[in-house]
């Protein structure tokens, strides 16, 4: 039984994970409770640096129950539409700087089966989900710029979160709101402040040097009463 609350829901990075043990730390995500799997999809070209191909990734959606969210930083994301295999409920998130055609291809992605997901660089104003957040089910705020872990977080970019959740209330709509990059320390009890309903945990949150996860959740859940307390007044 693990002390994980149901909000906010928490998303281990993959890419962030032991590798060279990496079934039993999948197997350890799960029996902590962490809610979902984030795999980082990176092509070298929207985003530097390589990642893992679908091979690999489909392993991991084959040995684990978790859900999963694809992070596409990738151009043209459609093109890998069906290179996963996936199961109902998992996530396709795609960027929105990437994508000629955003409408056309969020309709895409959905037609295929995905929930989806729309993904903003630091420097994309909230106003660029103008027109499309009707068609989404998450977006998901980059607090760090595409490609690495283990970045530092772009502070400014913390009040796009409060916008977004402005724009989804106006809206009424369900989506959700995601947090990706550096979500460790204080930032967390902020972020969830500002209205993050499910927070991306890297080597700043979960997989920290030195600390074991379940320690690592320990620490992640006072920061995120501290936020939700300062929700309440
Ligand atoms: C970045 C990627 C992220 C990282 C995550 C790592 O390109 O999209 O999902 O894996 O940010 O977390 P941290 O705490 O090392 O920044
Ligand atoms: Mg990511």
């Amino acid at each position: 039984m693990s002390g994980v609350s149901s909000h906010p829901i928490l998303s281990a990075s993959i890419m962030c994970a032991n590798w060279l043990n990496l079934e039993t730390e999948l197997d350890e995500l799960h029996d902590l409770g962490i809610h979902r799997l984030h795999i980082d999809v990176i092509d070298g070209n929207f985003a530097p640096d390589f990642t893992m191909g679908s091979s690999i990734i489909n392993l991991i959606r084959n040995h684990s129950p978790m859900p999963i969210e694809f992070h596409m930083m990738v151009e043209s994301p459609t093109r890998f539409l069906r290179a996963f295999e996936f199961f109902p409920g998992d996530i396709f998130t795609m960027h929105q700087e990437s994508s000629r055609s955003l409408h056309r291809d969020l309709i895409a992605i959905k037609r295929e089966g995905f929930r989806v997901g729309i993904a903003l660089n630091p420097a994309t104003p909230a106003s660029a989900l103008d027109y499309v957040i009707e068609e989404v089910d998450l977006v998901q705020v980059m607090t760090v710029n595409p490609g690495y872990m283990g970045q530092k977080l772009v502070p400014q970019v913390l009040r796009k979160i409060r916008e977004v959740r402005n724009a989804v209330d106006r809206l009424g709509a369900q989506l959700e709101i995601s947090v990706d990059g550096s979500v460790g320390g204080p930032h967390v009890a902020e972020m969830v402040y500002q209205g993050a309903d499910s927070l991306v945990l890297g080597t700043s949150g979960l997989f920290r040097k030195g600390v074991t996860k379940k320690q690592a959740l320990v620490d992640l859940q006072m920061e995120i009463s501290k936020g939700l307390e300062r929700m309440k007044n």
